[in-house]
């Protein structure tokens, strides 16, 4: 049976000008993958109760947990990342546990041309698109700006801002002719207050509160609520992203506090989706019980 994954080359597909949905190629994507298994879809029974998120960032920490948080509610998961083995191994749990239908997509959000190709296309049944949690993105490296990398400050860039462009701007022409959605943005208290060596980590974050604040102007008209979340340290992969494996430095980020942990962002972005539609939770800022603003720590001895 069809794994549920979907991948495409890297190649370019043909691109119109002005817009980010290419016509869906034959070779790749979840066109071309509907036409070759389409048992796979029909076999998805979705009716008019069923929601539909994306996670972007699922492979681990805090959309992983989100995966899990709203699978247990009934909705039906398309999940992304780059690593496929750690999306299926999540699909198959899931889809062990729940009674929900999960596809995985595996792109890089750095791509536009991946993004725009795979999301897209997607078969007819995963259009209705509820909500979006722009998950994806990372931290590299800790370093004051002369030292700091400028592969390092492209990446995050890349991910944080450019990603979670591409990405809304292939799901929200589906969320317009639903005449509705959600789009819940990870931001981050690093996105608030400029802390030392932070630098363009700061920036993406900074970027992602503003496009949140544009997104709910600019989508207002269309009944589309948009969330930007802010958490202090959460105990994921992220420290050992960005101290680049070191894990003696990643560990020393969370010794002497009790951070949050990905459930406890899951736990707090199911809330603000399942409040009723009139009601838009604009921008959270979450921090564990031990950290106040991106200095404060209260740490044990
Ligand atoms: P993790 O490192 O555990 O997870 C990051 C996720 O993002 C992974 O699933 C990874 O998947 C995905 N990802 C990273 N780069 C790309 C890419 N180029 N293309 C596609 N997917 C990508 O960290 P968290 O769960 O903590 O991070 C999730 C979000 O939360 C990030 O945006 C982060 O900035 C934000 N955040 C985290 C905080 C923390 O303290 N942990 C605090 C505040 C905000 P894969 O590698 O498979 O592609
Ligand atoms: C992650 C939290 O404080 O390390 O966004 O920047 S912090």
């Amino acid at each position: 049976m069809h794994s549920g994954l979907l991948s495409i080359p890297a190649q370019p597909p043909n691109y119109h000008p002005g817009m980010l949905s290419p016509k869906p190629r034959q070779c790749c994507g979840g066109i071309a993958l509907h036409k070759k298994h389409p048992s796979f879809y029909q076999q998805i029974l979705f009716s008019g109760m069923d929601k539909i998120i994306l996670i972007t960032g699922a492979s681990s920490g805090i959309g992983a947990a989100c995966a899990k948080k709203f699978a247990a509610a009934g909705y039906h998961l398309i999940l992304t990342g780059r690593r496929s083995e750690r999306l299926l191994d999540l699909k198959t749990t899931i889809e062990k546990e729940h009674a929900v239908k999960v596809l995985t997509l595996v792109f890089d959000v750095q791509d536009r041309w991946a993004v725009a190709a795979i999301l897209g296309s997607l078969p007819d049944e995963w259009k209705q698109i509820d909500i979006l949690i722009n998950n994806a993105g990372l931290a590299a490296g800790r370093d004051s700006f002369e030292n700091a990398s400028i592969d390092d400050w492209e990446t995050m860039l890349n991910t944080n801002v450019h990603g979670l462009l591409y990405v809304s701007k292939a799901i929200v022409p589906y969320m317009i002719a639903n005449k509705k959605g959600h789009i819940i943005n990870m931001g981050s208290i690093a996105g608030k207050e400029v802390y030392e060596k932070g630098n363009v980590y700061c920036a993406s974050k900074f970027a992602v509160d503003a496009i949140s604040k544009a997104m709910r102007i600019d989508l207002l008209q269309h009944h589309i609520r948009v969330t930007n979340i802010n958490p202090g340290a959460v105990e994921t992969e992220f420290a050992l992203v960005r101290f680049k494996g070191d894990a003696q430095q990643a560990a020393a980020t969370y010794k002497g506090i009790q951070p949050l942990s990905g459930k406890d962002i899951a736990d707090t972005i199911f809330y603000c989706s399942q409040l009723p539609a009139h009601v838009c939770i604009n921008d959270l800022v979450i921090t564990c019980t031990q950290q106040a603003g991106t200095y404060y720590f209260h740490k044990d001895a």
